[in-house]
């Protein structure tokens, strides 16, 4: 990527935005992490062509290859009760899919493409996962001191670009689209956005919630979620507002903090 135009940009959009910029890093994540250790301000962002050990939740692995995606991190500099951390996750996902349903509208034509938000931290394309979310942060005195929000983006895969284990799974914006899309662009628009909505209030929290509900799948849906290991079945009902989710049963509901959502029933 061309990473004095991503600096002139960024800067643009406030001089408060700091970009560390790298052809080969190994995770954007544990050098974001770094920065915050090391008393980095808010918004410095890290942004890399290629990662060697991209990192999902639970030391998953995330592909990132180079030439195709958008790899990057923000380090937030607030102090954020821990019981609220899923409602970050959830506000940056919202904020990404809003953010590159409107770039593709304006700038491609792109009108009929659904993008949708799948608890807790992925955006899906066509029932097929085009971006994931990892946030990692640092708790001292009971209260994350700073976050680093990770993102990963598949933007121009083919599905040659994919392992054989995330084939069936992964999709990209180019193969929903057919259009290959500049990367750069596209990554201005998103942090861009997500800088001028970032909530400021609580007001501001629930409004953006409300619109991730609004786009989320399997909500009102029978779902299964493997959290720790263990199937849990029920409806997905709702969230609530610290993004945990609210799963009716037999005998009630009860509510999930993580775990990941396996598939929908839509009957
Ligand atoms: C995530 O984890 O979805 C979080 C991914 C966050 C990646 C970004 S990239 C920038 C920043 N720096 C990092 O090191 N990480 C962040 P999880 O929900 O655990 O999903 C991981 C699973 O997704 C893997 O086990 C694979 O099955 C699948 N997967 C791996 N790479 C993928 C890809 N490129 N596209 C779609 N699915 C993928």
């Amino acid at each position: 990527m061309n990473s004095d135009f991503i600096q002139e940009e960024l800067k643009a959009i406030s001089p408060e935005i700091q970009c560390h910029y790298f052809e080969k890093i190994d995770s954007t994540n544990s050098y974001a992490y770094f920065l915050g250790q090391n008393n980095h301000p808010n918004w410095s962002i890290v942004i890399a062509e290629e990662q060697e050990k991209g990192k999902g939740r639970l030391d998953r692995k995330w592909e990132s290859k180079s030439g195709k995606g958008l790899w990057f991190s923000i380090l937030l500099r607030k102090s954020i009760e821990p019981r609220k951390i899923q409602a970050v996750s959830l506000i940056f996902g919202e904020l990404i899919r809003e953010s590159i349903q409107t770039h593709l509208r304006e700038k491609y034509g792109i009108q009929n493409l659904s993008i949708n938000t799948k608890w807790p931290n992925d955006i899906y394309v066509n029932q097929k996962k085009m971006c994931g979310i990892l946030l990692q942060g640092a708790i001292t005195n009971n209260l994350y001191n700073f976050i680093v929000g990770g993102i990963g983006i598949n933007v121009n895969h083919q599905s040659s670009d994919f392992s054989e284990e995330v084939k069936n799974i992964a999709t990209s914006l180019y193969l929903e689209t057919g259009k290959i899309i500049n990367r750069e662009e596209l990554l201005i628009h998103i942090i861009q956005h997500i800088y001028s909505r970032w909530p400021q209030h609580e007001d501001n929290l629930k409004e953006i919630l409300d619109e991730w509900k609004n786009h989320a799948l399997f909500i009102g849906k029978k779902i299964q979620i493997n959290h720790y290991d263990k199937i849990i079945e029920g409806v997905f009902k709702d969230i609530n507002e610290y993004g945990h989710l609210i799963l009716e049963q037999n005998h009630g509901s009860v509510q999930i903090l993580t775990g990941d959502l396996m598939n929908g029933d839509s009957k």
